[in-house]
């Protein structure tokens, strides 16, 4: 997979090309990133990169044309990379707030592209007119605000990479991680087997693999319902989910007797 991002602070993905499985994946080359700076299209002598926003008010916008020049080299870029006979035009992405809220399942289909490129925002953001003509999907990570789209595009980045075949050290890690199934994961335990008067639950001692799964399927499911019940409502649950389910909400309800 091939990225383009387009960035003010590209300095800022060392967090990516420098720590762990994303990096790896990057040095097995399982995902190649290109940074494309608006500064270097940038035609004042003082290499501007910001504007003030029309209608007045505080903080500044991206400056139109170093920012399309950019965004129009990273789609080049990716277009003309070492596979370019089987690569479709790059689909243009912009993080912001106002994106659709992004999920794993999202996330997943986006990872089996070829390429992207990722626009990062700054200051306020950009131009509307930019987002009409340069950019084709506008995808949000949450309801918050940060300084700039470089945290949202290196999480986005990284949660692709980890699902590029041969990015996990254990091919198994991916599809169990939590939301594979759209439910939590249930909770975990490593030594101590007693930590602060707290023992592991003795199933998990048992060796007994059947067991154990069922086990984990209803903590898991448990844990969904109590944590985030609005994921339940978004399953369809098979007849042993239903049923561990059951056990699990009565056992819960009979440790923790409704007050009247
Ligand atoms: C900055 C600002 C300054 C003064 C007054 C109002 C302001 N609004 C903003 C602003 O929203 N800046 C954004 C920073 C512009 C787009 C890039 N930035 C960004 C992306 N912040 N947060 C995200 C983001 C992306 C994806 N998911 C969650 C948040």
């Amino acid at each position: 997979m091939q990225i383009g991002v387009v960035t003010l602070f590209p300095e800022m993905f060392a967090a990516l090309t420098d720590y762990g499985i994303s990096s790896r994946a990057i040095q097995n080359e399982l995902v190649s990133l290109e940074f494309w700076n608006p500064r270097n299209y940038a035609t004042d002598k003082h290499r501007m990169v910001d504007d003030k926003p029309f209608g007045g008010g505080p903080g500044m916008l991206m400056k139109t044309e170093p920012l399309v020049a950019s965004i129009q080299a990273a789609k080049e870029g990716v277009r003309q990379g070492p596979l370019a006979q089987a690569i479709q035009q790059a689909k243009v992405v912009y993080l912001s707030p106002q994106g659709k809220p992004l999920k794993q399942a999202h996330i997943a289909e986006l990872a089996k592209r070829p390429n992207m490129v990722l626009v990062c925002g700054r200051y306020q953001g950009i131009d509307t007119r930019v987002i009409d003509s340069e950019v084709d999907e506008e995808w949000s990570l949450g309801d918050f605000v940060v300084s700039g789209g470089e945290l949202a595009a290196m999480t986005l980045i990284d949660a692709m990479i980890r699902l590029q075949p041969g990015a996990l050290g254990d091919e198994g890690s991916a599809v169990e991680d939590s939301f594979a199934n759209g439910l939590l994961h249930s909770p975990e335990y490593t030594r101590p087997k007693e930590f602060e008067g707290r023992k592991v639950p003795s199933i998990l001692l048992s060796g007994d693999h059947e067991a154990i799964r069922v086990w984990r399927l209803k903590q898991s499911l448990g844990s969904t319902w109590l944590k985030r019940p609005d994921l339940l409502g978004l399953l369809t649950l098979d007849g042993e989910q239903q049923e561990l389910l059951e056990q699990f909400i009565n056992e819960y309800e009979s440790r923790n007797p409704i007050q009247l």
